[in-house]
């Protein structure tokens, strides 16, 4: 796979490799798993590669000095989620687009979250949960931002296979993004 990476590095633009490639190829594993043609060793193998491919990559993702002028945005999984393989691509990507992305990681507590957004003066917190169980974490992050007084001054933008636009509603997010290329135009619309 890494040999696949370094053969299209020359050929193609890396946010491309990730997002038409990588991601692609995530994507396939996980419907095959779903199917019961995979299990979950195989899940594991795909997921190590593909975080292998994107970090092959993150060096040829330019990193631009315009960010903390469009904005600074604070991204992670939610507590109790160890899912980070797309919430790496959204910020990989929105690092690219020129923000100044601090990716705080994955099984973060909720806490974290406020915490490392005052400490860099965000203007956005990026949310991902890849699993029902743990949506519930992107509501109680945007519950203690409205509690610190700071709901009005940060934007949230929420992400993650079982999220919708609909329930980015119900819990008073500033919007959801089903990929990474949306979550960089969507971000474009609420910082610039
Ligand atoms: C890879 C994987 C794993 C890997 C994760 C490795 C890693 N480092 O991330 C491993 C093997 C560790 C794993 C573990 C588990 N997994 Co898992 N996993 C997957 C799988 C197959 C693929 C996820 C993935 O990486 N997709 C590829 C990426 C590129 O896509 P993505 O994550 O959706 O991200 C894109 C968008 O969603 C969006 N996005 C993502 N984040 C964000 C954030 C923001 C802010 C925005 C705007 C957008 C955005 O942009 C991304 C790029 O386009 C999914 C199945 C699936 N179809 O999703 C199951 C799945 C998510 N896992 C599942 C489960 C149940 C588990 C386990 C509990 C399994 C177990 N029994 O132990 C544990 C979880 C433990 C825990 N506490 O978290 C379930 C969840 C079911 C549910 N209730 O919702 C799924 C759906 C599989 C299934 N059908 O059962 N898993």
């Amino acid at each position: 796979m890494l040999a696949a990476v370094e053969k299209a590095k020359g050929q193609l633009d890396p946010t491309v490799i990730i997002e038409s490639g990588l991601a692609e190829g995530m994507n396939k594993v996980g419907t095959l798993f779903e199917r019961g043609k995979l299990f979950l060793p195989h899940v594991m193998m795909a997921a190590d590669a593909m975080t292998a491919g994107v970090e092959a990559l993150k060096d040829l993702v330019p990193e631009s000095k315009e960010g903390a002028k469009m904005g600074v945005i604070v991204n992670g999984t939610v507590e109790g989620d160890v899912h980070d393989i797309g919430k790496a691509i959204v910020s990989t990507m929105l690092q690219s687009a020129g923000f100044e992305v601090h990716d705080i990681g994955r099984d973060v507590p909720v806490r974290n979250f406020i915490d490392k957004a005052k400490e860099v003066n965000a203007n956005m917190i990026g949310l991902s949960a890849l699993m029902t169980t743990t949506l519930q974490g992107q509501k109680d992050v945007i519950d203690l931002l409205a509690e610190e007084g700071m709901r009005d001054n940060i934007k949230v933008m929420i992400g993650g296979a079982p999220a919708t636009q609909a329930w980015a509603d119900k819990i008073g997010a500033d919007c959801y993004a089903e990929n990474a290329s949306e979550a960089v135009a969507k971000a474009k619309e609420l910082l610039i």
